[in-house]
């Protein structure tokens, strides 16, 4: 029996494949670092399958060479892959089984926001009648902020399923554009007509705060800013005085900076803006996407205890 601890909020999300899990015995343990640590020590385990915390000590100590950091999910800023090299810790991820997910939440929160969904739903439920105008998507313009293949998907759908104009902003040329109508590299072109903007980009260095005052002022007042990607790179500050200026008119966020959220400041918190919607970090929360993000990071494990290093999905620094 191969022993995987995995971060009991994974372990949840894909019960049925952890529990049930041929060859392995897996074993549910806290996220926080000491915590997860301290169960890699006392079961002996060389395998941890891990969420999106943040790990920068103690992990690394914990697993012993050889051993593998899988994260269950493609997104790896809070994995040190440094220290994991100079430990001869592999690290993976399961890039590709959940876009699908991914892109729907990303639509779904855009049309959410285009017609006031979660805020009509809460204003219902508490005995106000108010129904409010919102905006069609068909006809109108979607800045797809990293062309990956996620990026794509929300592409694709918003394309053909609505018949929306996507404009794509990237760095490199994405391998099929098709759904893409025009593509540039900069990124003040990409926004400046877009009445909605959805960001696909890592949080890498490079990216940390993209979303700064300086790039919303590029935004039209009346678009709508989406970030199902990661919370590092909005500066949170900077979106609160947008939003509360009118600089740009709405924004509808599934992660981020510190998760469960608190704000950056506290007198600029999200949460007290109204035309915001914010979601706990579900973009990969389905129970297609989990089942395959858990069996993906298990067979990675697989394939490091038959020696086979390169098949996996490895993180490249
Ligand atoms: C998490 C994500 O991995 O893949 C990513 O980068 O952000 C998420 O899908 C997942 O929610 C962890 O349970």
């Amino acid at each position: 029996m191969i022993k995987v601890i995995v971060t009991e909020q994974e372990y949840k999300k894909a019960l049925h494949v952890f529990d049930n899990a041929e060859g392995f015995e897996c074993i549910p343990a806290p996220p926080e670092e000491s915590g997860l640590a301290a169960k890699i020590r006392e079961t002996g385990a060389k395998f941890a399958i891990i969420g999106i915390n943040k790990y920068c000590l103690d992990l690394y100590d914990a697993i012993p060479e050889g051993g593998v950091i899988a994260r269950f999910g493609v997104g790896h800023d809070g994995v040190d892959k440094v220290l994991a090299k100079n430990r001869g810790i592999h690290c993976c991820n399961t890039p590709g089984v959940l876009d699908d997910s991914v892109a729907e939440c990303a639509i779904g929160l855009m049309l959410s926001a285009a017609r006031h969904l979660a805020a009509c739903s809460a204003g219902n439920k508490a005995g106000r009648w108010n129904p409010c105008l919102g905006i069609e998507l068909s006809g109108k313009i979607l800045a797809v902020i990293g062309c990956g293949n996620i990026g794509k998907k929300v592409a694709k759908i918003a394309k053909y399923g609505f018949g929306m104009k996507v404009v794509g902003f990237d760095v490199a040329k994405p391998a099929d554009s098709s759904a893409i109508d025009e593509l540039t590299h900069d990124f003040a072109t990409a926004v400046k007509n877009a009445d909605f903007i959805s960001f696909h980009i890592p949080d890498i260095p490079s990216t940390r705060d993209f979303i700064n005052f300086d790039r919303l002022k590029m935004m039209k007042h009346s678009a709508i800013l989406i970030n199902t990607a990661r919370g590092g790179i909005l500066n949170e500050n900077a979106l609160y005085d947008a939003l509360k200026s009118g600089i740009i008119a709405g924004a509808a966020l599934d992660v981020f900076k510190t998760e469960p959220y608190s704000p950056q400041n506290p007198e600029k918190d999200l949460r007290t803006l109204d035309g915001i919607i914010m979601t706990p970090h579900i973009g990969s929360s389905t129970r297609e996407a989990c089942e395959r993000m858990a069996k993906a990071a298990l067979r990675n494990i697989e394939l490091a205890t038959h020696g086979k290093i390169k098949e996996m999905n490895l993180i490249i620094q």
